[in-house]
């Protein structure tokens, strides 16, 4: 029988990989789109004509009611969410009411409507902050240090308060930083091989970075999509840690980017103040091998084949770019 899935933030990175992978397996995909002054399909065009939308918004109760009572879920995947942390200290109201009680918004739409179906809450490493240990697994302390991250540990924690009251199918993928040809522009591995194209190209001479001692685990969210599906297929709800558990400072990933388009990015690489953190989260690395024994995941894409075909999609989008102006 065809299995059907509604997934938030459908017009996301995450969004789009899991809406395919889903289709791919021969699911009807539901999305919800939040109402917006013009179309933000980019990612998913390819693929739109397969995906029934559901207007409606995390932070609006009776559109999440509505779209679970439409679409009548046998998994939903809660991947809407404000994600980007430095804008959580400037909207720290919105990143907790999306964020977090967002999450709990759908949770008790599906408790009222469809409680049998089966949640992912998409739960991020970001919950780790101030490590207490290296790496990070299931049973590491939170130390969150962001708005974004203290909405995602209250979203968290309600996913398996849901789990535990009502005996709720709900599983949080802890997912560490994942990253693609679609990430958005704001993200410091897209800002940085947008840039590097920009510069390849002439259109710009130099990119302004943060702190580039900031060490991230990062992995292809193409493979960690697939980890968010596994987990909803096991005989019994759980949390899991999915990351490559290799951690390099932003300085490496950009050395790689610039090596990539045959550039020295001494020369135009410079540091402003303006994109430091109040309170930054200097390192992060997982341990995924609970999710390597459990739901037998393993990542296809490395940390270099990451950078390789980020730097490679957008020197060939800035070029298509120029063709056609
Ligand atoms: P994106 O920022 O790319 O996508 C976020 C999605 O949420 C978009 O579709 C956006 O819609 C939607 N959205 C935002 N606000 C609302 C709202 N009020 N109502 C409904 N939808 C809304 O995030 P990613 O795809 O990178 O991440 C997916 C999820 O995983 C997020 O929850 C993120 O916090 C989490 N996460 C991500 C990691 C990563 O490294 N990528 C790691 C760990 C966790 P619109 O297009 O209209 O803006
Ligand atoms: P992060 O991703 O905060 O880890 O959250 P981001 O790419 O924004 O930052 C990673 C690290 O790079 C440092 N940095 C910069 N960051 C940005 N954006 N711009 C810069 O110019 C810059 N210079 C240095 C940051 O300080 C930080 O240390 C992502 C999001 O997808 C979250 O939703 C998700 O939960 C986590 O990953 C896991």
């Amino acid at each position: 029988m065809t299995k059907s899935a509604l997934v938030t933030g459908i017009t996301g990175q995450d969004g789009s990989y899991l809406a395919e992978s889903l289709l791919e397996k021969g699911y009807q995909v539901f999305g919800l789109v939040r109402r917006s002054s013009s179309p933000n399909l980019s990612r998913i065009t390819h693929i739109a004509n397969q995906i029934t939308f559901l207007e409606g918004d995390l932070t609006d109760q009776s559109s999440l009611v509505l779209a679970v009572e439409q679409s009548q879920p046998d998994e939903v995947y809660n991947l809407a969410a404000q994600s980007f942390v430095a804008t959580s200290w400037t909207q720290p109201v919105l990143t907790g009411d999306v964020t977090g009680l967002g999450a709990v918004r759908l949770l008790e739409a599906v408790r009222q409507i469809r409680k049998e179906a089966r949640f992912y809450q998409a739960s991020s490493s970001e919950m780790f902050g101030a490590v207490t240990e290296t790496p990070q697994n299931e049973n590491t302390k939170f130390h969150p240090r962001s708005p974004y991250a203290c909405a995602k540990v209250y979203a968290h924690n309600m996913a398996i308060n849901y789990r535990e009251s009502y005996s709720m199918f709900v599983c949080n993928g802890i997912l560490f930083n994942h990253e693609s040809e679609r990430r958005g522009f704001e993200f410091v591995t897209r800002k940085i091989t947008n840039g590097v194209a920009r510069i390849y190209h002439g259109l710009a001479n130099e990119l302004t970075l943060g702190n580039m001692d900031a060490r991230r685990d990062w992995g292809h969210a193409a493979d960690y999509v697939e980890a968010m599906w596994a987990m909803m297929q096991l005989p019994r709800p759980d949390d899991f840690v999915i990351a490559l558990g290799e951690d390099h400072s932003v300085r490496e990933f950009v050395e790689l980017a610039f090596q990539e388009a045959g550039l020295d990015w001494e020369k135009y690489v410079a540091v402003d103040k303006r994109f430091f953190r109040p309170a930054e989260v200097m390192m992060l690395q997982g341990d995924a091998s609970k999710a390597r024994n459990a739901l037998g995941w393993k990542p296809k894409v490395t940390f270099r084949e990451l950078v390789h075909r980020m730097v490679k999609s957008d020197i060939a989008a800035v070029k298509s770019t120029l063709q056609s102006a």
